[in-house]
């Protein structure tokens, strides 16, 4: 090789090594700067399991921080106390007026172990303990998808998705109408900039435990994930169950950090473990938002895989197959990351409010 071309090849070769770095670092950071709050929407199956309570806590907090800018909740548990539930959550963290939208016939009814048993909960003078408004109704949940993503500014939104598909999968449907003159599909291209979805099980860890793991999310409403992970036009970040499965939210720290105690959310872990062995909470859906929310890399948190396409096979298993032009990454934590965490969970979900 000529000596010349050697150093073009060279510099070439580096100059390529920091473009990969930097999309990926732009892919991440949510902000057009440092101070500016990340605009989010959650979206959330709230009440199947309780890291979704754990997750919005640390969004709350994150306002509290000015690192947040808290658009909505949309809800693809199909039951009315899950609604009511965000409600009284928000009342309790002072933010009494974020939009909440339910999903309309949606997968997984009933309240599960948590929603109503907390609302149900009396003071000694018989008020309700975390009230929420007595007639409110929430709107539904793709009209509210719609109203958010027509008010905000382009290729703004970050989207946590820590539940099923329904909404998103639904929303690319939608034809324009009064709300915005976009279908969803143009809304989801125009105003999103990216998804953090709790989604799937990979096995960049190496772990033979998930390879054939059919993940909550994925199976409870598999059409709907098959056409999430296929035709949502932006990118998208997953964050497998191998990541929050071995990441707890201690019992230790729900009982003795969270301040005021007793609150609403540690009422709500002690009532979804109740009769449980232990308390110990995987933090699957407290990863999705964490790692928007706090997207410095030196912080440690995770790293990412290189760009590819996460497929949804009919059996509800997920594999990603490697792809220069994919629109898709998957956030990799390994031990000493999850132990940084870990720790950080329990400082951002502890806080008083
Ligand atoms: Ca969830």
């Amino acid at each position: 090789m000529k000596k010349p071309f050697f150093l073009l090849s060279l510099v070439l070769l580096t100059l390529g090594a920091f473009l990969v770095s930097a999309q990926a670092k732009d892919l991440l950071d949510v902000r057009d700067s440092d101070t500016t709050p990340v605009k989010l929407i959650y979206d959330t199956d709230m009440g199947n399991d309780a890291d979704d309570a754990l997750a919005l806590a640390i969004i709350h907090n994150m306002v509290e921080r000015g690192k947040c800018d808290f658009l909505g909740i949309t809800l693809t548990k199909s039951d009315i106390w899950a609604a009511r539930y965000c409600k009284a959550f928000n009342m309790q963290y002072g933010r009494p007026d974020i939009p909440i939208g339910l999903v309309n016939d949606g997968v997984t009814k009933g309240p599960g172990r948590y929603l109503q048993r907390v609302l149900e909960l009396k003071n000694e003078d018989g008020s309700a303990m975390f009230p929420y408004p007595e007639g409110w109704e929430p709107e539904d949940s793709v009209v509210l998808l719609r109203k958010l993503l027509a008010a905000a500014p382009d290729h703004s939104v970050v989207i946590a998705q820590v539940g099923f598909s329904t909404n998103l999968a639904r929303l690319l449907d939608t034809p324009a109408d009064d709300i915005s003159p976009l279908t969803g599909r143009e809304l989801a291209e125009k105003k999103v900039r990216l998804v953090s979805a709790m989604f799937g099980a990979f096995t960049f860890l190496n772990d033979q435990r998930f390879v054939s793991h059919k993940e909550y999310n994925v199976v409870k409403d598999l059409p709907a994930s098959q056409k999430f992970s296929k035709e949502w036009p932006t990118p998208i970040v997953f964050s497998g169950f191998e990541l929050g499965v071995d990441v707890k939210y201690r019992e230790c720290s729900l009982l003795n950090d969270l301040i005021p105690a007793p609150n609403m959310l540690q009422r709500s872990l002690l009532f979804y473990h109740e009769g449980w062995a232990s308390n110990d909470q995987s933090t699957w859906d407290l990863t999705a938002v964490l790692f928007v929310l706090r997207p410095e890399e030196n912080r440690g948190y995770y790293s990412l895989s290189e760009p590819g396409t996460v497929t949804v096979r009919d059996d509800g298993t997920t594999f990603f197959t490697p792809d220069p032009n994919g629109k898709h990454r998957c956030f990799i934590s390994d031990r000493d990351q999850k132990i940084r965490v870990e720790e950080a969970f329990v400082n951002l979900c502890s806080e008083k409010h």
